[in-house]
């Protein structure tokens, strides 16, 4: 019988290409290189170096799966997810301005944009000289994006944008703004624009003070009267499936993203219950200690595969939305158990940022809410199987 790895144990790494595998090593690389050792002082003092972006562009590591005529890699779904779960590993916070770029801003200006606006936006964005951000969430309208306020009137030469957006990553040192808005020209439809920086009543205050994700940079966006021309309008999509197609992306590399962080804690924990020694023996030659291994590492191996199989759906073109809800629902769950008992498992130096697990459990209570909160996607995945919405 072959040999069991318990660092992989279903052997992953067997089922990645080549160009899957030169992606990831990347990615690791730069995580180990560039991010690890700032994280712990960006993160007390809730910095984030906007220069991060050019540096994941130098790398090639931004809108991985767009095609090479844009700047970009045009690599698989399952690099994609590789490469968040390398930069998650780090921290969450990095993970958030990677994903934002690539699937929420890179993506939909690909998928629903001119070819103009394509030739504007994504070499730049792929380069990390621009950085992007997504507004759809507003103060009264969370898990129900229906309910937004923000609306785009027609003038003579474009549309005329007022509204406020809630919680936007990266938003205030963002160059291009994706924003949904209601659009009074078509019903009442919600339709994408691209902003950029330095428009006429466009502002993105920073929301400070976050108990969480401390080391990505959040915003407000504030449109006061923003006039913008007819190009600034996303042409090709209208209604809440704009928003959603760029969420699905997101979504599923947050599923991988955050195996990356529950990975982390797991080898934190391992290493320190080897080390740490109480009652004449290391603390992981307890019972108690070895099946919370043994729990991390089960959930941790089911959770990549599950990301794995939808990856390699998206790249065949049969993913269904809700096979994004069950794997980020559950992978965000399990990271943030996994993290959680990780802290634990550390005793007193658990709480301390040199130890790294309280750090990524305080960043899971935030993927756990965002993209889609786990209630919010178990409704999804309940209508699926019942056939009755339980929203309202
Ligand atoms: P519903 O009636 O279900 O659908 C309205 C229209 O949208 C289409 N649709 C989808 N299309 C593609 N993919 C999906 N996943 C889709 N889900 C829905 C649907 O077919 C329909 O199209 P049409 O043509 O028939 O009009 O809409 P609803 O209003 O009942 O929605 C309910 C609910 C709860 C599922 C939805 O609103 C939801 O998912 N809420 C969660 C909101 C959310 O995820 N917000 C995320 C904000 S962005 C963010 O958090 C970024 S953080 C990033 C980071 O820093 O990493
Ligand atoms: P609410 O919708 O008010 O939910 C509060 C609670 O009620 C949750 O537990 C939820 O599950 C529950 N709930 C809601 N509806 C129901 C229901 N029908 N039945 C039962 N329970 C329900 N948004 C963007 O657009 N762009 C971004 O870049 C972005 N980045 C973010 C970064 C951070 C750090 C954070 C915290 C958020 C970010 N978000 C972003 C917003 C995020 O997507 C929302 O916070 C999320 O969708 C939840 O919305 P809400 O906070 O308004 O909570």
């Amino acid at each position: 019988s072959a040999r069991f790895v318990w660092d992989d144990p279903f052997l992953l790494d067997e089922q990645l290409t080549e160009d899957e595998r030169a992606i990831r090593d990347a990615a690791q690389d730069f995580a180990r290189e560039r991010l690890l050792p700032g994280i712990v002082d960006a993160y007390a003092h809730e910095k984030t170096d906007p220069g991060l972006f050019r540096e994941m562009g130098e790398r090639g590591l931004l809108g991985v799966t767009l095609p090479e005529d844009y700047g970009c890699a045009g690599a698989s779904y399952v690099a994609y997810g590789l490469v968040a779960r390398a930069v998650e590993a780090v921290d969450s916070g990095y993970r958030s301005m990677m994903s934002v770029q690539s699937s929420l801003v890179m993506y939909p200006i690909y998928t629903y944009g001119s070819e103009e606006q394509r030739r504007k936006f994504l070499p730049k964005l792929a380069s990390g000289e621009w950085i992007g951000c997504f507004g759809l969430t507003e103060p009264d309208a969370g898990s129900d994006p229906a309910g937004m306020k923000t609306k785009a009137v027609r003038t003579s030469g474009g549309y005329r944008l007022s509204g406020a957006k809630m919680w936007i990553s990266n938003a205030p040192f963002a160059d291009v703004f994706v924003v949904w808005a209601k659009s009074e020209e078509h019903e009442g439809a919600i339709r994408g624009f691209v902003l950029e920086k330095g428009m006429k009543g466009l502002s993105a205050p920073t929301i400070k003070g976050k108990l969480s994700l401390r080391a990505s940079t959040t915003g407000e966006i504030v449109m006061e009267d923003v006039e913008v021309g007819e190009d600034a309008l996303l042409p090709n999509v209208s209604g809440l499936k704009g928003p959603f197609g760029c969420l699905n992306r997101a979504r599923y590399g947050i599923s991988w993203g955050v195996m990356g962080a529950a990975e982390d804690c797991w080898r934190r924990a391992r290493d320190y219950t080897l080390e740490r020694r109480q009652f004449g023996r290391p603390l992981a030659q307890t019972q108690l200690v070895q099946k919370k291994l043994a729990d991390m590492q089960t959930e941790i191996a089911l959770g990549l595969q599950a990301s794995l199989r939808v990856g390699r759906l998206m790249d065949e073109g049969k993913m269904a939305p809700e096979m994004i809800s069950l794997i980020k629902r559950n992978n965000c769950g399990k990271a943030l158990d996994i993290a959680r008992v990780a802290r634990d498992m550390h005793g007193g130096n658990g709480i301390m940022g040199e130890y790294h697990v309280m750090r990524h459990a305080q960043n899971l209570e935030t993927v756990n809410t965002y993209e889609g909160t786990h209630d919010v996607h178990a409704l999804i995945l309940g209508r699926a199987q019942t056939g009755l919405q339980a929203f309202f």
